[in-house]
């Protein structure tokens, strides 16, 4: 494990596996080759996987200011939301009704995590097509492919 607390640097991995450890400055952890799961924490990241096929974790409170991290995908790479600041539930298809492509589909009552495929934004919705709006939470970059439920996963 890298741990890589102290400074607004960027944060490279090995061929290893590794756990990269972003703080609350814009960081931008790059896992390298393996399976990496680069952890932006507060600020604007960027977070870059590389090789392998790797987690980008959403940890920390979403904040379409101050926590909107860009997430450059590579196909297979895996979103893992916290529980302590996503209410969601892991299902046997990743996080099933509560993701919900914004650009095919449509906003449901169980509708959480929204995905515009067309720009690449990930949102976070506490009621689904209730009142309360929705807050940026990423960005994809970096693949064309398509973002599923099953990409997804609680932790
Ligand atoms: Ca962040
Ligand atoms: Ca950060
Ligand atoms: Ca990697």
């Amino acid at each position: 494990m890298l741990n890589l607390k102290d400074r607004a640097i960027e944060r490279v991995g090995n061929a290893g596996q590794n756990s990269l450890f972003g703080n609350a400055q814009d960081n931008v952890p790059k896992g390298g080759a393996g399976r990496d799961t680069p952890f932006g924490n507060r600020g604007n990241d960027r977070l870059v996987g590389g090789k392998g096929q790797d987690t980008y974790a959403f940890e920390m409170q979403p904040d379409a200011e101050t926590n909107v991290d860009a997430l450059v995908f590579r196909s297979n790479d895996r979103v893992a939301l916290s529980d302590r600041f996503f209410d969601l539930e892991q299902t046997n298809d990743g996080i099933g009704k509560a993701f919900t492509n914004i650009t095919t589909g449509t906003i449901g009552e169980d509708s959480r995590i929204l995905y515009d495929q067309d720009t690449g934004e990930v949102f976070y919705d506490t009621d689904g097509s209730g009142g309360d709006d929705a807050v940026l939470c990423a960005r994809v970059a970096g693949s064309s492919d398509i973002l599923t439920a099953d990409g997804f996963f609680v932790f």
